[in-house]
C-alpha cells in the first residue's frame, strides 16, 4: 500500500500519525545521546548521518523533532537504554553498544520490538583476561602496597616491606561466569598452576575444569573467586554476604565482570571484619563513585574499569560499533548481534 501525505506532520504528532497507521520507514539517522570516543564519532560523521545530542542546546526538543529520523543509536556510556527510551523513536532498528556488556540496554525489550542489538566481543577477551591477571597478583601479593610503601620512604626507613601472608602458590581458583573472557583467564591461571573450576548456569560438556552448580559450594572449595559475569537482574548481589563467607578469611575476590554482581556493603564488611582476606575490584555498582567503605579497606585493589581500557583494544572495540552501524545503513547483516535479538532482516 502506498500513502501519499500532503501535508507537512511534525514532531510528536508525525510519530503518532505514522504509528496509528503502522507506517514505517527507513531511518538512517544515527543517534550518539553521549560523547564517545573520536575513532566511532568519526566513523559514524562519515556516513553524513550522524546527530551528535550532546551537542544540542536543548536536547529534549531536539529529539522530539529527529526522534523519526533516528533508526540507530550509538550507546556505551551509563545511559539506561530501556523500552522506555527506546520506544521513543518509532523507526529505531538497531542499538549498536560499545562494549560486550550490554546490561544497560534492554535488549530483552529491543527483541521484542524489532529492534537488533548489537555488542563488542571478542575484540576485547585476551585484553581484559590480562588485566584479571594483573588485578589477581596485585591483589594476593599486595603489590600496590609495597610500591605505597617504596614510594613513602619507608623501605629506607622501615626496611623490607613485610613477608605477605597470601600467595598464588598451590592455590584452587573458582570461575564465574566461564564465557568467553573466563576462558581467557582459566587458561592463563594454567600457566600459573592453579587448580580451576568454574560455575554458570550450566554445565559445559567441553570443558575439563570441575563445575558447580551451587556458587556457594563453589567459593566454600576455592581460594580465589574470580567473577566475570555479566550484570543484570539475574546476577545482582549473588555474590553476596553468605558467598563471601564461605569463601573464608584466606579467601580472595576478583571482580572484573561487573559491580552489580557483588553485594558492595556485605564486601566491605567482610574486607573489614577479615571474613575474607582481600579483593581486588575493577567495576563497581553505581560507576564512576566508589563507596567510601571499600576506599578504606586497605585490603582492597581498586581499579577504575580499566579491563580492555587499551588504545589497541578500544579501537578494535570502537570500530565494531561503526561497522554494524554501516551494514545496517547498507541493509547488510550485523556483525555481532546479541543472543536475545537474532538476525532475521532489517
Ligand atoms: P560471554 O562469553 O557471553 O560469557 C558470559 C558468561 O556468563 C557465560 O558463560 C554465562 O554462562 C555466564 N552467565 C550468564 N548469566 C549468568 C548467571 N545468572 N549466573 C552465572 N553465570 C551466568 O561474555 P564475555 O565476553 O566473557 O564477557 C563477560 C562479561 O564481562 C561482560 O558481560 C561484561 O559485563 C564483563 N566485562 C568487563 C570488562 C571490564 O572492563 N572490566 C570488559 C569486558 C567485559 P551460562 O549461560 O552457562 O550461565
Ligand atoms: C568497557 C566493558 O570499558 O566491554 C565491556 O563490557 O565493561 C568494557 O570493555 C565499557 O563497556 C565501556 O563503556
Amino acid at each position: 500500500m502506498r500513502v501519499i501525505i500532503s501535508r507537512k506532520i511534525r514532531g510528536r504528532a508525525r510519530i503518532r500519525f505514522l504509528r496509528r497507521r503502522d507506517i514505517t520507514m527507513k531511518a538512517t539517522g544515527i543517534l550518539a545521546p553521549t560523547r564517545m570516543m573520536p575513532l566511532i564519532l568519526d566513523g559514524l560523521r562519515a556516513t553524513g548521518k550522524l546527530h551528535c545530542l550532546w551537542e544540542q542546546a536543548d536536547p529534549e526538543s531536539y529529539l522530539s523533532a529527529h526522534a523519526d529520523q533516528i533508526g540507530a543509536i550509538a550507546t556505551g556510556a551509563h545511559l539506561a537504554v530501556d523500552g522506555a527510551y527506546m520506544s521513543r523513536f518509532p523507526n529505531l532498528k538497531l542499538v549498536a553498544n560499545f562494549g560486550v556488556g550490554y546490561d544497560t540496554v534492554d535488549a530483552k525489550w529491543a527483541g521484542q520490538h524489532g529492534i537488533i542489538v548489537t555488542n563488542t566481543p571478542d575484540v576485547l577477551t585476551e585484553e581484559v583476561a590480562d588485566t584479571a591477571l594483573g588485578l589477581l597478583l596485585m591483589t594476593i601479593r599486595e603489590l600496590p602496597q609495597s610500591e605505597r610503601w617504596l614510594r613513602a620512604g619507608h623501605w629506607v626507613s622501615k626496611g623490607p616491606y613485610p613477608l605477605t601472608a597470601n600467595t598464588m602458590r598451590g592455590k584452587k581458583i573458582g570461575i564465574l561466569a566461564l564465557g568467553r573472557i573466563g576462558k581467557a583467564i582459566a587458561t592463563r591461571c594454567e600457566a600459573f598452576g592453579l587448580t580451576i573450576a568454574y560455575h554458570g548456569r550450566t554445565k559445559q560438556d567441553d570443558v575439563s575444569y570441575h563445575y558447580y552448580d551451587s556458587l556457594i559450594d563453589m567459593a566454600r572449595d576455592v581460594d580465589i573467586l574470580m567473577s566475570v559475569a555479566p550484570g543484570g537482574a539475574s546476577t545482582k548481589h549473588i555474590i553476596n554476604a553468605d558467598v563471601l563467607k564461605a569463601l573464608g578469611p584466606q579467601g580472595v575476590l576478583i571482580n572484573i565482570g561487573r559491580g552489580s554482581v557483588v553485594d558492595e556493603s556485605a564486601l566491605a564488611k567482610a574486607l573489614r571484619e577479615k571474613i575474607i582476606f582481600a579483593a581486588g575490584l575493577d567495576v563497581f555498582e553505581n560507576e564512576p563513585h566508589v563507596p567510601a567503605d571499600l576506599m578504606a579497606c586497605e585490603n582492597a585493589v581498586l581499579l577504575p574499569h580499566v579491563g580492555s581500557a587499551s588504545i589497541h583494544t578500544r579501537n578494535l572495540m570502537g570500530q565494531l560499533v561503526v561497522d554494524n552501524v554501516v551494514a545496517y545503513l547498507a541493509g547488510k547483516h550485523p556483525l555481532t548481534p546479541v543472543a536475545e535479538t537474532p538476525f532475521k532482516s532489517w
